[in-house]
């Protein structure tokens, strides 16, 4: 289409023109859209048909969040238009960073998984493997955050644009998904069949999203679907009214919950809605014989919240199929694998039994039945009780869903080295014991074309001007730059593209925040969801402790640092809402004391989201993973980080430890308790947070300050806090580890204090970095586990 800045211009100019009035950026936008637009579709059918000509084996990603991001800079980065489209636009005096801040991020997800997701659907493009995405075009994505009075306030966000939309819809490819009705044994030619009567039919309309590889060569399929009043008799059961508002229900928003398992009827029909949509239409899809399924098509679910697809592609199997069971079950139990993600406790999905039986009745037998032959094949061994507890599917009323999911699927992986021990040894014990070959690690990666590539052009850049472009594609050759680590005209190069990125933050804080911050201090970035484990609060609290040091102590100046925060709560989650009222609380008594404010600033960044985290990032110093060991179970933004040159205080949680073994510890502020340790204290109960106050004098005096009320307006805000510190027992160990913490920090400052020591240490970061690419990741689920073939690139 174009292979020039000159041609770019030509077409660009003659296109703007053809438009005619109104406002230019938007005219731009809508203009650069249409032309990316254009160069996707053809290579779009071209991969399709190429997948159908080969009968390459598919992969399909399920997963209930797709938190992709803005698309329109992505796909020009990937097609490689990027570079010739900024700058015919300098030329023609717009801005593409201006034009790109007119799309309105698609947020629909929560934070790690669904970002995980879209990096995984980037990664399957760029390798060329034929994987796609399944997941749901939810109206309303996660919701945008604005602080009134220091709290959290949620607002609905609107993503799909009218005007340019980033999907196309399929009318031709519907599907009908049934809920409710009622399950009956019927005569049919070959003897009995089981129907359910009556069902209340909902259409499932799919939206295509191509999703482009690195270079354009391969466009792959991201499909959400949307619920739609269906056109099939309407069984009368209910006022039509009523049905029409619970299907719209279905899709309308993103569950904004990223912790707590919801258990509501309408995330279950969420749920069912993507599994039965999906696995319709790649059976309706495939061309192949249907004994042949687990041989062309893979499905990995996304943690359990698509874990209903066990039992639906049973179903399928055997009622429209006509499988017996075993046939079903073989099949099954060979194309779906499953990830785990989290090991707390409140995140386990479980369903109560009855309400699956009401909305799912024929999904509820299937599920029965899987249990009771599981139980039946157990029966052999002499299993304790608190062995058939771990391994029973249903029990007390209640489904759970990661054991029929363990069940179902041919593998199970975790998402860290860390995290897949701690499964097999502790959380998933007896059933690691039952299928010792299931199990296996993949430690999650990150899109380094969109968190390298397109969020830090300019160190792209550099990177490239120095070791050359091959990186780009083979990431792990980022290990070349370990080679300049020591050279100082790069390292000044490096701190010169730090510096400017620092800037773009700061202008853009400024825009839209008003706030103004100072770029010589150190930027101290802890950016995720608030949640307990998180630990934002230790954070905040020896933010606390250095004010105290300031005040009190006359020879105590250090150098000034900005801690930045971003990050939402989920709305129903008090405990994470209270800390970030504290953080504001505390960011407005220290920004507003004179003394303090030379050595310290606080900045919430408000609306944490993709755009957002692809300005702060780049723009990090120091990263802030500092959960309690044992209890996240990668973390990704670390890597993120990590890629883009700060350096990382961290505990060895996640994949912490896999970034601390990459690029060793030296590189890294390393502190606090063991995974070992935690889980030894919580079995023992042995921790009690009132021996640290008793031997430690700076945190006996914040607490006592806490307890009075010197960090709260008025309002006694932090009370929950304070009561869940010592009277909860602090459950997140907070105490226990501040003051190492603390101690970590120190080290920080010690080592900020000789600056090219410092940009040696980020860029051996940086060189390190190429292994958490998801690139790396996906590579080893497709020889491992999906078994997909490269086509070759079409360009
Ligand atoms: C969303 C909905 C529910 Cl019901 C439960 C959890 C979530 C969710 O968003 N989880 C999530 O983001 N988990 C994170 O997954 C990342 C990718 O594997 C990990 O890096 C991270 O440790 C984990 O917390």
């Amino acid at each position: 289409m174009f292979s020039s800045k000159e041609e770019f211009k030509k077409i660009f100019v003659t296109r703007m023109e053809h438009k005619g009035m109104g406002k230019t950026a938007e005219l731009a936008y809508e203009t650069l859209w249409e032309m990316t637009q254009e160069w996707i579709q053809d290579r779009w059918y071209r991969t399709s048909q190429l997948y159908k000509d080969n009968n390459e084996k598919q992969l399909y990603y399920f997963s209930i969040e797709f938190l992709i991001g803005r698309v329109l800079g992505q796909n020009l980065i990937n097609l490689n238009f990027y570079d010739i489209v900024k700058e015919g636009l300098d030329e023609l005096g717009l801005q593409l960073s201006e034009i790109e801040e007119l799309e309105t991020e698609p947020g629909l997800g929560n934070g790690g998984l669904g970002r995980l997701a879209a990096c995984f659907v980037d990664s399957l493009a760029s390798l060329g493997l034929p994987g796609n995405g399944y997941g749901l075009r939810y109206k309303g994505g996660l919701f945008t955050q604005h602080f009134v009075n220091g709290y959290q306030t949620e607002q609905p966000t609107q993503w799909i644009q009218e005007k340019h939309n980033v999907d196309v819809r399929r009318e031709d490819l519907v599907v009908e998904v049934p809920y409710y009705g009622e399950v009956q044994l019927v005569m049919g030619m070959d003897g009995l069949k089981v129907k359910v009567e009556k069902p209340e039919w909902v259409k499932a309309v799919p939206y295509d999203m191509p999703v482009v590889g690195a270079n354009g060569g391969t466009v792959n399929t991201l499909r959400l679907w949307q619920a739609e009043v269906s056109d099939r008799p309407f069984p009368g059961h209910k006022d039509y009214a009523v049905y029409e508002h619970e299907t719209a229900k279905i899709t309308d928003r993103l569950y904004p919950d990223d912790s707590l398992e919801a258990g509501k009827i309408l995330r279950l029909k969420q749920q069912y809605f993507l599994c039965s949509a999906s696995l319709q239409t790649i059976l309706n899809e495939g061309s192949f014989s249907i004994e042949e399924l687990p041989e062309n098509v893979a499905i990995q679910i996304n943690d359990t919240h698509p874990a209903l697809a066990v039992p639906e592609l049973m179903r399928l199997l055997i009622d429209d199929y006509a499988l017996s069971w075993d046939q079903a079950w073989d099949i099954t139990t060979r194309t779906i694998s499953y990830t785990n993600h989290t090991i707390l406790e409140e995140a386990m999905e479980k369903w109560d039994r009855r309400l699956i039986q009401t909305l799912l009745p024929r999904i509820y037998m299937v599920i029965e039945e899987i249990d009771r032959r599981f139980k039946e094949s157990l029966q052999e061994q002499e299993l304790d009780d608190e062995a058939l507890h771990k391994l029973s599917i249903i029990e007390n009323g209640v489904i759970k869903m990661a054991v029929l999911a363990v069940v179902g699927s041919y593998k199970v992986n975790g998402v860290a080295k860390l995290h897949t021990e701690i499964l097999k040894k502790r959380e998933m014990k007896e059933l690691s014991e039952q299928f010792p070959n299931k199990f296996h690690n993949k430690t999650n990666g990150i899109a380094h074309r969109r968190w390298l590539l397109k969020a830090n052009h300019e160190l792209s850049g550099l990177i490239t001007d120095t070791i050359g472009p091959q990186w780009i594609k083979e990431p792990e050759r980022l290990s070349e730059l370990h080679y300049f680590s020591q050279n100082h005209s790069f390292l000044q190069d490096f701190q010169a593209i730090k510096s400017l990125k620092k800037e773009q933050l700061i202008h853009h804080l400024q825009r839209n925040q008003n706030v103004i911050v100072d770029q010589d201090s150190i930027f101290d970035i802890h950016i995720k969801r608030f949640h307990g484990y998180k630990r934002q609060l230790m954070n905040i609290l020896h933010i606390q402790m250095l004010y105290d040091r300031i005040k009190r102590d006359p020879t105590y100046r250090p150098y000034p640092r900005t801690f930045f925060f971003g990050g939402k709560a989920a709305p129903s989650y008090h405990f994470a809402k209270q800390v970030i009222k504290m953080i504001n609380t505390v960011a407005a008594k220290v920004n507003n004391d004179p003394l303090a404010r030379k050595h310290l600033h606080v900045v919430f960044v408000e609306n944490y989201n993709v755009t957002q985290a692809e300005y702060m990032i780049p723009a990090a110093d120091v990263s802030e993973q500092i959960s309690t060991a044992s209890k996240e179970a990668s973390g990704t933004g670390n890597m993120k980080l990590m890629m883009n040159g700060a350096l990382t205080i961290g505990t060895f949680d996640g994949a912490n430890v896999e970034i601390f073994e990459q690029v060793g510890e030296e590189n890294a502020f390393v502190f606090g308790m063991l995974a070992e340790q935690v889980m030894q204290h919580e079995k023992e109960k042995s921790y009690n947070p009132k021996s640290i106050i008793d031997s430690d004098p700076e945190i006996a005096q914040l607490m006592e300050e806490l307890i009075k009320g010197e960090w709260t307006e008025g309002k006694t805000n932090v009370d929950f806090i304070v009561e869940q510190l010592l009277e909860d027992g602090d459950p997140y160990f907070v105490l226990k580890d501040i003051r190492s913490y603390s101690k970590a920090h120190e080290q920080i400052l010690n080592a900020y204090a000789h600056p090219e020591k410092w940009a040696e240490m980020c860029v051996k970061n940086i060189a390190a970095s190429g292994y958490f690419s998801s690139d790396r990741t996906i590579q080893q689920y497709s020889d491992d586990v999906w078994h997909l073939t490269k086509i070759p690139s079409l360009y």
